[in-house]
Parts: structure tokens; C-alpha cells; sequence
């Protein structure tokens, strides 16, 4: 159960990769890479929730955690998927303490929120009993809230004093956005960068944690140097094309 946050612990930069892509044996795979955590991206990922529940199977043997990206408002799926075996929730668009209250009551058990108790396949697949799952799940799984917009910006403050929330995960993508006003996306673009300070020094004032999506491992030293320190780096598409692209570029006779 520990999986996740000892890796964060003492200051430690945990590196997630970002997944789309739903075959268990590509899973089991990308969780033998060096990254030290896996996601599993619903909201724009192909991933669905037969895709998690198999993938978080096929990936818990490595001893690598399983955290998901639920889809907009899918906090039903949040408490699901902790059942499930996993370590962490992504919820995205999370732009009022409404939002925020709402991922608690689904993902943390009471005194904090209102999870209904069922974890009978994280037992297993974590070797855990019942009560030690149940009395620690609420320290030992996270619920990351995504902040990706103005609103959400406005009201960060109060969804990181929020007790349940674990964290805030910048999505650089949909913030720049959001400031701009065009659907162009601009990425740690000028112009949110003092938000996005703002959101690792408002996170360690409290205690918790600042993660973000990072697109590019220029990105990834940015935000790690501003003191995020659980970065999800690239995803699929990147993994494998670079990878190819880069064994073809090493040919002599291309
Ligand atoms: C964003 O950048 O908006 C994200 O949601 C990252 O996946
Ligand atoms: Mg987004």
C-alpha cells in the first residue's frame, strides 16, 4: 500500500508514464520500464473501465502503482478503481471546492469522505488485509484534484485545504487555454508559468502534493525545478515513436 507514497517521500521526484493504450501485455511492459509509476488515462486516453481493472492487474505484479486519470465528473468510477487495486486518482476539471468535496466523498473512507467499503480485489492483488486496507487507504491512496483553468485557479487555494485532497495536478494543456481564450494549446507557455509556480508553492505550504503532465522532458526539469515532484512524463505515442525513430536513425545505410 505503500507503493506510491514512500516512493514521494524524503522529497523523492516520482516519474509516471501516461497511458492510452489498453493491451495488458503492453502494460505489463511499460511497467517494466524505469518509470516508477504507471497511469491509466480515461479522460482522453483510450483506456475504459474494463481496461483499468485488467491493466491494474497486469501491471500491481511489478510492484509499480497504478494511478487513473477518471474522466470528467466520473467520481463513481474513482472509488471503483481504488477497489481495483490503485494507487491514485487524477480527476480532471476539478474548478470549484463543490468539485473538490465531491472526489473526497468518493475516494476517501469516513471520517474524510464517504467511500463505500468493497475492496476486495485490492486486497488480493495487493496482499493486504481487510482492516489494515481500510484504516490506511485514506493516508495511502491520493486524490489528486486537476487544476487546468482559471476558475480553478481562483479557487485553488481552498480545494488544497480541503481535507481529502491529496495534491493538485497541473494540466498545462487546458490552463493555457483557459487564460488564453483560443483552443490553441500553449503548454507552460509564458504566460501561465506564474500560475503554475503558484500552484507548487501553495501545495508545499500544506504539505501536499504538486504534480503535473509534462509533454516533454523540458517540461519535466521546468516544473521539477519549481518544486513538482510527481511528473508524468510524454505518453505512448511517444514512447514508441521515438523509440523506433531513433533505431531507424542510428541505421548507417538510411
Ligand atoms: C492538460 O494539459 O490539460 C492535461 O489534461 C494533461 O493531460
Ligand atoms: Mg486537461
Amino acid at each position: 500500500m505503500d507503493r506510491l507514497i514512500s516512493k514521494l517521500a524524503d522529497d523523492g521526484t516520482v516519474m509516471m508514464a501516461w497511458s492510452s493504450v489498453h493491451d495488458t501485455q503492453y502494460l505489463a511492459m511499460l511497467a517494466r520500464t524505469d518509470f516508477d509509476a504507471i497511469t491509466l488515462d480515461m479522460q482522453h486516453g483510450m483506456q475504459t473501465e474494463s481496461s483499468v481493472i485488467a491493466g491494474t492487474a497486469a501491471i500491481v505484479p511489478s510492484g509499480k502503482p497504478v494511478v487513473v486519470r477518471i474522466p470528467v465528473g466520473r467520481f463513481d468510477f474513482a472509488s471503483k478503481a481504488l477497489d481495483s487495486g490503485v494507487h491514485a486518482i487524477i480527476a480532471p476539471m476539478i474548478n470549484t471546492l463543490e468539485d473538490a468535496k465531491q472526489l473526497v466523498s468518493f475516494t476517501k473512507y469516513i471520517p474524510v469522505g464517504d467511500r463505500s467499503f468493497g475492496p476486495t480485489t485490492a486486497l488480493n492483488l495487493l496482499g493486504q488485509k481487510r482492516d489494515d486496507y481500510v484504516t490506511q487507504a485514506n493516508d495511502k491512496t491520493l486524490a489528486l484534484a486537476m487544476i487546468e483553468t482559471k476558475q480553478a485557479v481562483e479557487n485553488m487555494e481552498a480545494i488544497l485545504d480541503l481535507d481529502g485532497i491529496d495534491g493538485v495536478f497541473c494540466g498545462p494543456a487546458d490552463l493555457s487555454i483557459s487564460v488564453r481564450g483560443t483552443p490553441v494549446p500553449d503548454p507552460y507557455g509564458e504566460d501561465t508559468l506564474p500560475i503554475v509556480e503558484g500552484m507548487a508553492k501553495e501545495a508545499k505550504a500544506r504539505g501536499k502534493i504538486a504534480a503535473a503532465f509534462c509533454p516533454t522532458p523540458k517540461d519535466a526539469n521546468l516544473v521539477q525545478s519549481m518544486g513538482f515532484r510527481l511528473l508524468a512524463l510524454g505518453f505512448d505515442a511517444s514512447y514508441i515513436g521515438q523509440g523506433a525513430d531513433k533505431m531507424l536513425g542510428e541505421l548507417d545505410f538510411r
